[in-house]
């Protein structure tokens, strides 16, 4: 015979409920309009719609190939996730990653959204990474492409979310500003932070994880964008994100991080403002005029 539990209830004993996990707490709009809903549900479809593929890779930046098409870089340094992102955004394994410095070693381009219409498709550039496992070539044909690419919409630079900025990102940082090249940064590995270990925090634990998120946002955004004029291109937003960590059937922060790509390249949903129709106004002499017509 089954026991009935002791608690009294006819379905198991209840558990402590789950604590509650919004996507949104993961993005950071400081200077900038957050996506609404519809607008992260159309950058989800627009990445699903079509197959993505592989377009072609470049050692050199004169050996890379043109298209018009918008495009968008992931950077950062080696090892920070950035392979492992394009894929998670891709939803395919297109890139290779390692858990070793150093994978990537060209600049690899992919395109995702329509097939047929290349200003409705949008490239994403996966490139090698520095600091360690990096190699000073790479850097000056990567600073050649950020200079000279007239379909680069924005760079995405990936940084550590537990780590921070380091001293190299802040070299690149100091060069995207200089060279103006409109740069967006994303905090990678979120999951490391916001969930570390395999047991579902407390509601409490959680909160105190995402308190701590937020502080290295603020310490990240005070570094690429202090009070001064001086911002460069800097996009005042911060998404975090993860590439491994799914939380209510999506990975964290990834449509956030979609949106902000199809914003940067111009492709993203924009909702229809409707105004209300202009009002005709009316003197008061025309209102006794009509009063006066219809009494008589
Ligand atoms: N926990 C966690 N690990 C991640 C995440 N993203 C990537 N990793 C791991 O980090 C390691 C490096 O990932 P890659 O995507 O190859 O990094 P990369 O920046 O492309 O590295 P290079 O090509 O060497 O510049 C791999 O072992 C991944 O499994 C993430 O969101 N969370
Ligand atoms: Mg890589």
């Amino acid at each position: 015979m089954q026991r009935r539990p002791l608690n009294g209830s006819r379905g198991p004993p209840s558990r402590p409920a789950a604590p509650k996990f919004r996507h949104e707490s993961l993005s950071y709009y400081w200077d900038t309009i957050p996506p609404t809903q519809d607008q992260l549900i159309h950058a989800s479809k627009f990445f699903n719609k079509q197959v993505p593929k592989f377009l072609w890779s470049a050692e050199k930046f004169k050996e890379m190939d043109y298209g018009n098409s918008p495009e968008v870089c992931f950077l950062g340094r080696s090892n920070v996730g950035k392979s492992s992102l394009l894929n998670a955004l891709l939803l395919r394994r297109l890139a290779h990653t390692s858990s070793k410095p150093g994978r990537t070693r060209l600049m690899n381009a992919f395109a995702v959204g329509a097939e047929d219409d290349l200003l409705k498709r949008l490239v994403v550039m996966d490139m090698p990474g520095y600091g360690k496992g990096g190699r000073a070539e790479w850097g000056v044909q990567i600073m050649k492409y950020l200079e000279k690419r007239k379909e680069l919409k924005r760079a995405f630079l990936l940084i550590d979310a537990e780590h921070s900025v380091k001293p190299a990102d802040r070299q690149i940082i100091e060069l995207l500003k200089q060279k103006n090249v409109p740069f967006q940064i994303v905090l990678a590995k979120a999951d490391k932070i916001v969930f570390p270990g395999s047991r579902t925090p407390s509601p409490g634990a959680l909160e105190a994880r995402l308190t701590e998120l937020r502080e290295t946002m603020n310490a990240v955004k005070d570094i690429v964008q202090p009070d001064t004029e001086d911002d460069g291109g800097a996009v005042g937003e911060i998404i975090a994100c993860s590439s491994e960590k799914w939380i209510d059937g999506k990975r964290m922060g990834i449509d956030a991080v979609r949106f902000a790509m199809l914003r940067a390249a111009g492709l993203e949903f924009r909702p229809r403002i409707t105004t209300s129709k202009p009002v005709e106004i009316i003197s008061h002499d025309e209102i006794s005029v009509m009063k006066n017509r219809s009494r008589g």
